[in-house]
């Protein structure tokens, strides 16, 4: 890094009054411009624009990270790692449809890209790269660790997952093989009983206890030190639990919890002892999965260590496309009053899933996706109005790891008229779910780089974090968890948007507001 340049990894400086480079941080001033509304007597609204200066710092040193993931042995744990392998090594394999290499599609930060600007002479778009906006992690740096209640190693898990072609498992095999993940806790009265065979590789005790908390915090501490790791982020991709109890004094607040967990308390889950775990060591813990993880006792404990936590249940298909889908026909005042989405699905995820307290979970987290885009249009919705919307998941051994999702959208239009949409995305469901556990990781470790304080504030107010429940993860994530009383955004262009220009403000940048006045104006 140079003392006002962008380090050899940044692509771009900006150039503005409001942004300074150091050799270890950008520092930029963001002036955010909201519209604060009231209502008059009358029932009409007074619009005021607002404006509120902030700093912002973002810490420039890319650091080395560990992904440790809970059900790493699983369909997604094993893609994902032997993605991120294949990418490191540049790989190239044969299929019968040609030749393949690895790739990172499906992921926001290394697929995609934002408009940074209008070039100075042409006036057409500049677009880069989404993760060249801040100094970020690129994945072939990961370490990947984890754990799973199942012993088998990567290489045997691969082949176990049926994912992905024959002569990408050979290429990656050797290193796989050599991957075995810890140990785990398993409950059994959490996960479906089908998966009970596949418990063999446990830590003693079959309920929460300090010392599950204790040994999973080891875990971590030992996977840093091991690899020189600066920071780890764990993720849980092991199987849906059901959802636990919320019960007054046990998970209703940090401290209940803790004792709970200390007096080995059955409704306390796996997953929630695992997030307990990595709060408590100042790891971010994200949740892949639909269970309520999150009850509210750890949600406090988040917010008393200031270590992140982020959930809830990876949006990979069938809810990316209902998270726009639904949010363009409201947008285009179009009314859906019903939604049928059907899954049938061969994996391991289905096989749990066809147990009814775990599909119970992944029902909630599939049928609350479009509750804020109906609330938002008073046009088409009365109050307390909502479309119909059923989800149905079965177990199909056959199709394997290949989920088939049917949905139709029926909605109402012009002069009492009808609109059906039928959609048929078949795809591996792990392909889609890999992408978004490296977005996860990469924007969350992002995020413990940022921080900020109110200008107003100068000199009297330190630098802060983000609030611990990280929603702006949303964009990769089902069913959000936000901070108590904080409204969840489920419609996939806000959340894009959102991370889009929280990155921008970063560095200084206005949101890109598309207005392009410079193509219009005479
Ligand atoms: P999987 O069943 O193949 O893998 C789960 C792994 O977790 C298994 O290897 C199992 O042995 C392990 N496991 C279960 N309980 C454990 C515990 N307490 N500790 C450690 N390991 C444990 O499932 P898959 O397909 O990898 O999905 C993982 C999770 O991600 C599921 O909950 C699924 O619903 C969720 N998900 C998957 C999506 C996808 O597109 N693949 C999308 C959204 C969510
Ligand atoms: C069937 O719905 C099984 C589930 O685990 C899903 O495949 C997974 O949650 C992905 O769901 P979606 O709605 O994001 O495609």
């Amino acid at each position: 890094a140079t003392a006002n340049g962008p380090s050899s990894r940044e692509l771009f400086t900006v150039n503005s009054p409001n942004v300074t480079y150091t050799d270890s941080e950008i520092r930029s001033k963001y002036t955010y411009r909201t519209t604060s509304v009231n209502q008059t007597a009358d029932g009409k609204y007074v619009a005021t624009p607002r404006e509120t200066v902030y700093d912002f710092k973002v810490d420039r040193k890319v650091p080395k990270v560990g992904a440790m993931l809970v059900g790493w042995g699983g369909n997604n744990g094993s893609t994902v790692t032997a993605g991120i392998i294949a990418n490191r090594r540049g790989l190239t394999w044969e299929t019968r449809e040609g030749q393949r290499s690895a790739n990172y599609y499906g992921s926001v930060m290394m697929g995609s890209t934002m408009k940074l600007g209008t070039d100075a002479k042409t006036l057409k778009d500049v677009n880069i790269p989404f993760h060249d906006v801040l100094p970020m992690v690129h994945p072939n740096d990961l370490v990947i660790g984890g754990w799973d209640m199942s012993s088998l190693n990567l290489a045997a898990s691969m082949d176990r997952a049926a994912v992905l072609e024959p002569t990408l498992k050979a290429l990656v095999r050797k290193e796989m093989a050599e991957m075995v993940p810890l140990p785990s806790i398993y409950y059994p009265d959490f996960i479906a009983a089908n998966q009970k065979d596949r418990a063999d590789n446990l830590i003693s005790g079959s309920k929460a206890c300090t010392e599950h908390v204790e040994r999973i915090r080891m875990d971590i501490c030992d996977f840093k030190a091991a690899n020189s790791l600066d920071k780890v982020i764990v993720q849980w991709t092991a199987n849906t639990e059901r959802y636990a109890e919320i019960i007054p004094g046990v998970n209703d607040t940090a401290e209940n919890l803790l004792k709970a967990i200390a007096d080995g308390h059955e409704e306390i889950s796996p997953s929630t002892v695992f997030a307990v775990a990595c709060i408590l060591e100042g790891a971010p813990f994200i949740n892949g999965s639909p269970q309520n993880t999150f009850v509210p006792g750890a949600i406090q404990l988040s917010e008393q260590h200031g270590t992140f936590i982020g959930g809830d249940d990876f949006k990979s298909g069938q809810t990316k496309m209902k998270s726009a889908l639904v949010d363009f026909l409201i947008s285009a005042g179009i009314k859906p009053t019903s939604i049928a989405s059907y899954n049938h699905l061969g994996n391991n995820d289905g096989k749990n899933l066809s147990s009814q307290k775990q599909f119970r979970s992944k029902e909630i987290s599939k049928s609350n996706v479009v509750d804020d885009m109906v609330e938002a249009n008073s046009v088409l919705y009365a109050p307390g109005e909502h479309p119909d919307h059923i989800v149905v998941i079965k177990y199909m051994p056959a199709v394997g790891d290949s989920k088939r999702a049917l949905d139709e959208y029926y909605a109402e239009i012009f002069m009492g008229g009808h609109q059906t949409i039928s959609i048929f995305n078949v795809c591996e469901d792990s392909l889609l779910a890999s992408p978004l556990i490296i977005d996860l990781v990469l924007v969350t470790e992002m995020m413990t780089r940022i921080q900020w304080k109110a200008s107003s504030a100068e000199g009297k107010e330190d630098f802060k974090s983000f609030h611990s429940v990280l929603s702006i993860l949303s964009y990769m994530l089902k069913a959000p968890v936000t901070p108590a009383g904080i409204p969840v955004i489920n419609a996939l262009a806000k959340q894009r948007s959102c991370l889009t220009n929280i990155f921008r403000a970063c560095v200084g940048l206005d949101p890109e507001s598309d207005m392009t006045l410079e193509h219009r104006l005479a």
